[in-house]
């Protein structure tokens, strides 16, 4: 970066600062990870000064020769990653990426059907400020307090009550499998549309390691840089020819104007990389490293929601297990270079703010080198750090062993 250190000081440093952080810090965001450094030169390439509204071969810019080329590798490894016909890599985001997925299936003023946020359903799936509970009437299923699992059998009386339009399934703080074709199920029973959202756990089922909802959903979402491993952004699959181009006209120009083709040619890195040996024995770990903690954690006395995981994270009720809430446990734990962030869990009954609970990923640090036995040890760390919430002096010991624990790992 050195012409950026050459012509801009301030942006610079703050950069360093922010790759230092990520080299410091026990990095448990579930949603997050670290890119290749093949996906960043892709990403900050030259690709950024080229407008190319449209598609590949259809463009409203000249000069888009390379470009379309780019874009059509991006999607052939996509529809080769999840084995489905047709693709769109263009969404900017998840969230743009459902936009115009629910658009395409349904009208202003439908049903949805989605999972509430306290439940781990995501803003997008019908929450009232997002534009899906705004231009919809939204309704949501939740998870068994108990067992902390969804009861399809609920979902399936629910919907057949509300009739909806859409059922969406797929979770941003779900621990368990999500059976895709129960869903289908009883979207046919009640004659809706179903749109899974697969970004958390797009990694696991690319490589097998969770049951695929292609063939069962009507369109697929997904964001590239949760457990996929690649760029911010979104992604639109299915395998229905007129849905595909309503998809394609949605998002542009219904939803966005010009693709971000340095994001996608990062995406197509971020493919490339997905389809090899090597990512799938790291998903094989991402999930071995989840249970670990889970399971440290419940010896530790901690209620874990639901017991554990089948996933790539887990969900810790702090309030029951500690007397504390998940921003406490946040904010504690920012103390002592660990990140994670506070989340509702079933039936919570604190405020979004303040929330039950604390979500954990494994994704990131698995990405670092870590082992089952590094996150059994971060387990005791957090578990630490939260007895003594109140000595400085032993959250700053807490500290330094997070950071010497990190010098075990290459660094970023
Ligand atoms: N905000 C994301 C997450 O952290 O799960 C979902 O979009």
């Amino acid at each position: 970066m050195d012409f950026l250190k050459e012509e801009d000081r301030e942006i610079f440093n703050l950069i360093e600062l922010e790759h230092k952080r990520q080299n410091e810090h026990i990095e448990l965001i579930a949603s997050e990870n670290f890119v290749s450094k093949a996906v960043l030169e892709a990403q900050g390439s030259i690709l950024t000064n080229k407008y190319a509204e449209g598609y590949p071969s259809k463009r409203y810019y000249g000069g888009c020769e390379f470009i379309d080329k780019i874009e059509d590798l991006a999607r052939e490894r996509l529809k080769k990653l999840f084995n489905v016909k047709y693709v769109n890599v263009q969404a900017h985001s998840g969230s743009s990426a459902n936009m115009a997925a629910i658009r395409s299936l349904i009208n202003h003023g439908d049903k949805i059907l989605g999972m509430s946020l306290d439940a781990g359903g995501h803003l997008t799936h019908g929450y009232k400020l997002s534009f899906s509970g705004q231009d919809y009437q939204s309704f949501t299923y939740g998870v068994n307090e108990e067992t902390g699992r969804i009861d399809y059998e609920e979902v399936r009386k629910t919907a057949l009550e509300i009739k909806p339009n859409l059922i969406i399934c797929g979770a941003s703080a779900y621990p368990r499998e999500i059976d895709f074709k129960k869903f289908k199920e009883i979207a046919d029973e009640c004659g809706a549309y179903l749109m899974a959202d697969i970004a958390h756990i797009a990694g696991l089922i690319a490589t097998g390691l969770h049951n695929s909802p292609v063939g069962y959903a009507d369109v697929i979402t997904s964001t590239t840089h949760k457990t996929l491993r690649g760029p911010r952004g979104g992604i639109i699959m299915c395998n229905d020819e007129e849905l595909a181009k309503k998809i394609d006209r949605t998002l542009f120009p219904g939803c966005q104007g010009g693709p971000l083709e340095h994001i996608i040619a990062a995406k197509a890195v971020a493919f490339k990389e997905d389809l090899e040996p090597s990512y799938k024995v790291y998903m094989e770990n991402v999930v071995k490293n989840a249970k670990a903690l889970a399971d440290e954690f419940v010896k530790l006395g901690y209620k874990v929601i639901s017991g554990g995981t089948d996933n790539h994270l887990l969900l810790i009720d702090v309030k029951t297990s500690k007397g504390v809430t998940g921003k406490e446990v946040e904010d504690l734990l920012q103390k002592v270079n660990i990140t994670v962030n506070k989340n509702s869990i079933p039936g919570d009954k604190e405020r979004p703010a303040y929330t039950s609970g604390i979500r954990l990923g494994t994704p990131a640090m698995t990405t670092k080198g870590y082992s089952e036995e590094d996150f059994r040890h971060v387990a005791h760390i957090i578990d630490e750090a939260i007895n003594n919430k109140n000595d400085d002096d032993y959250l700053l010991k807490l500290k330094e062993e997070v950071i010497e624990l990190n010098k075990k790992h290459p660094t970023f």
